[in-house]
C-alpha cells in the first residue's frame, strides 16, 4: 500500500463517524482532502452534511466537489472536526501547522465536539519534535518575537533554528495574514509546557502544539488503520 492509499484508508475509517445531520469542521493537507473526496462522494449519495473548512484550499475543493459550506460564524458549535496532522503521539498530542493553517484548524477544532486525526503511519511518534515546530506570529515585532521564543524554549532546555517560513514569492503568509516561524527544537519532552510558554508570548498568534484536542486518531498503515484512543 503506498502512502496516498493508507491515507484514503484512514479517510475512509473517519467517514464511518459521520452521522447524516452533523456539522463537520473540514481540515487541511493531503489526508484531509482524501476525506474531503470520500464526503463528497456520500453527499452526492445523499448524506446531508455542513462542513466548516479550515484554510481557503479546503474551502475551494470543497466547493468544486459539491460538499455545503458554512462560515464558522454561521456554524459555531460543530459536532465533528476531521483533520490531518503532521506528528501524533501516545497521548494525541499533535504537531500541526505543516499546511500553514494552524491557526484555523485550532480554531475549528476547538468549536467541535470531537476532533479525530487521520494521517499514516510516518506521523506516529514517541516524542514530538522531529518536525519543525510551526508557530504563527504577528509580522509585527518579528524580530523581537523570535528573540522571545528563544528564550522561552531555552528556559525548557530547548534551542535550534527559528527560521521564518518563506512562500514562491517571498515570505510565506496564511490566510489569516501573519507569518509562520519554523522551530527546529528538536525532541519535545515537555509539550505542555512549551504550548503554554508560547501563549504568553504577546507576538505569538497560535502554534502548532494539539495538547488535549483530539478525540481519537485513526492511523493506517501497511496492513489497513487502527485508531489511537
Ligand atoms: C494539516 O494537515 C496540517 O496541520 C498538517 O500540516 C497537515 C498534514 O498534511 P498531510 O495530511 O498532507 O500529511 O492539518
Amino acid at each position: 500500500m503506498d502512502a496516498r492509499e493508507m491515507k484514503i484508508k484512514a479517510a475512509e475509517a473517519a467517514l464511518s463517524h459521520v452521522e447524516d445531520g452533523m456539522r463537520l469542521g473540514i481540515g487541511t493537507g493531503s489526508t484531509a482532502e482524501e476525506f474531503v473526496r470520500l464526503l463528497a462522494e456520500r453527499v452526492a449519495g445523499g448524506l446531508k452534511v455542513e462542513g466548516v473548512p479550515t484554510s481557503e484550499r479546503t474551502a475551494r475543493l470543497c466547493v468544486e466537489l459539491g460538499v455545503p459550506l458554512k462560515s464558522l460564524d454561521e456554524l459555531p458549535e460543530l459536532d465533528l472536526t476531521i483533520d490531518g496532522a503532521d506528528e501524533v503521539d501516545g497521548r494525541l498530542s499533535l504537531i500541526k501547522g505543516g499546511g500553514g493553517a494552524l491557526l484555523r484548524e485550532k480554531i475549528v477544532a476547538s468549536a467541535s465536539t470531537r476532533m479525530i486525526v487521520i494521517a499514516d503511519e510516518s506521523k506516529v511518534v514517541e516524542t514530538l519534535g522531529a518536525f519543525k515546530l510551526p508557530i504563527e506570529v504577528n509580522p509585527f515585532g518579528l524580530a523581537a518575537t523570535r528573540i522571545a521564543i528563544e528564550k522561552a524554549a531555552a528556559r525548557l532546555g530547548l534551542s535550534g533554528a527559528i527560521v521564518l517560513r518563506a512562500s514562491g514569492d517571498g515570505t510565506f503568509m496564511t490566510d489569516g495574514g501573519h507569518y509562520i516561524l519554523d522551530a527546529s527544537f528538536g525532541l519535545i519532552p515537555d509539550a505542555d509546557a512549551l504550548a503554554s510558554s508560547l501563549n504568553d508570548i504577546p507576538g505569538v498568534v497560535e502554534h502548532g502544539l494539539f495538547i488535549n484536542m483530539a478525540s481519537l486518531a485513526i492511523i493506517a498503515g501497511p496492513a489497513g488503520a487502527r485508531t489511537l484512543t
